[in-house]
């Protein structure tokens, strides 16, 4: 496909240089079209880049292919690689969702080695990117995988242009409550994921609303037992996986556009906000700083704030779930610091 053109006079924006790693994978096949159409980057033309592995070279070809014959206005090219350093080579967004599934008999230690690996190595080729480049980290486990890229480039690291996903989480919180009370999703907010995107990860209602009312009040009216809400929401990607024979890849591809696009535009309402793991500067206690820890986050034009100083964490249970996904993600740290994917 040619590159965009300048028409009606005005100079053109460059168009995004955004890279989807496992672009031909599940996920990766939902997200380019969001990406591709507008969904995450709005009016702002789009060069995709689809990272895969050589042995799905023909498969990314056929993802670009149905990508060109979907016609989209604003995509101005799509390029497919083999290579992290040649495919990040002046990225402006990156999403890395490749990466090693957990095996049969697969401990989440080995899932972290055999990951620690690609995001290493995926983590250096962000030199190659560009200075103001935004990454969000998809792939299992995402909050240590996000550490190991950060350890690769600390100064794009601090800088808060790293950040992993929760966003899942968050929707199906937001969806499921939506379902239960028979409202649009819109109205519900204020609900935040706390910590690893793991079992561990704290679900956290205590002063979301619905339609600016206490959104716990209205789920017990309709007699929703809040302990069992909690936990459909984490075991949500087991039922998926029941259902569908795969696990979920529309609604991760769309919570990955969603993260994105209110990270990199000013799409949140100033009051509302939203889940995202970023980098821990020690703003709650028992999410230590050094960690990507999911927390609750407000947009903006490329960087996301953290919401300070919430009332929630003084509830004992919302409190001591904290610290322990905290403990969870220091433990993370630790075994990849024993296996030498990040420095002691
Ligand atoms: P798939 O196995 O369908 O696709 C992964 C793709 O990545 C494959 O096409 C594979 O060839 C490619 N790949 C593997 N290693 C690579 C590398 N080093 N460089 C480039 N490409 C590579 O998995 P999919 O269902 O798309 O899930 C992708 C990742 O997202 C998994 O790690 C999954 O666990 C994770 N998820 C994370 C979520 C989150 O909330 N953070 C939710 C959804 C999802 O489970």
């Amino acid at each position: 496909m040619a590159a965009g053109s300048e028409l009606g006079g005005g100079v053109e924006q460059a168009p995004a240089e955004v890279v989807i790693t496992g672009g031909a994978g599940q996920i990766g096949y939902q997200l380019a079209p969001l990406v591709a159409s507008g969904q995450t980057f709005g009016e702002q033309s789009v060069n995709l880049r689809l990272l895969e592995l050589p042995q799905a070279q023909q498969a990314a070809e056929g993802v670009a292919a149905e990508l060109q014959d979907s016609a989209y206005p604003n995509l101005a090219g799509v390029d497919i690689y083999d290579d992290p350093t040649e495919a990040f080579d002046g990225a402006t967004h990156v999403f890395m969702v490749g990466a090693r599934p957990r095996g049969k008999g697969m401990e989440r230690a080995d899932l972290l080695a055999a990951n620690g690996g690609i995001f290493k190595e995926q983590g250096a080729a962000l030199e190659e990117a560009s200075d103001d480049v935004r990454v969000l980290v998809v792939g299992n486990p995402a909050n240590s995988n996000a550490l190991v890229v950060a350890a690769q480039v600390p100064e794009i690291a601090e800088n808060g242009q790293i950040t992993a996903m929760s966003r899942l989480d968050h929707n199906r919180a937001v969806g499921m409550a939506a379902a239960k009370l028979g409202v649009s999703a819109e109205l519900i907010d204020k609900i935040t994921i706390w910590g690893n995107h793991s079992n561990s990860m704290v679900v956290d209602t205590s002063i979301a609303e619905v339609d600016g009312e206490p959104l716990e009040d209205a789920l017990k009216a309709a007699g929703v037992d809040l302990k069992q809400y909690a936990t459909e929401i984490k075991t949500r990607g087991g039922l998926i996986i029941n259902l569908r024979g795969a696990s979920s890849a529309l609604s991760a591809a769309r919570a990955a556009s969603d993260h994105m696009r209110d990270w990199t535009s000013n799409t949140l309402s100033p009051h509302s906000w939203t889940s995202a793991a970023v980098l821990s500067q020690g703003e709650y206690e028992g999410l230590p700083e050094g960690v990507f820890a999911s927390m609750p986050v407000r947009g903006g034009v490329g960087q996301f704030n953290v919401v300070n100083a919430l009332s929630s964490v003084n509830r004992a249970d919302i409190k001591a779930g904290i610290l322990a996904t905290g403990e969870e993600l220091v433990a993370e740290r630790t075994a990849l610091q024993e296996a030498r994917f990040l420095p002691k």
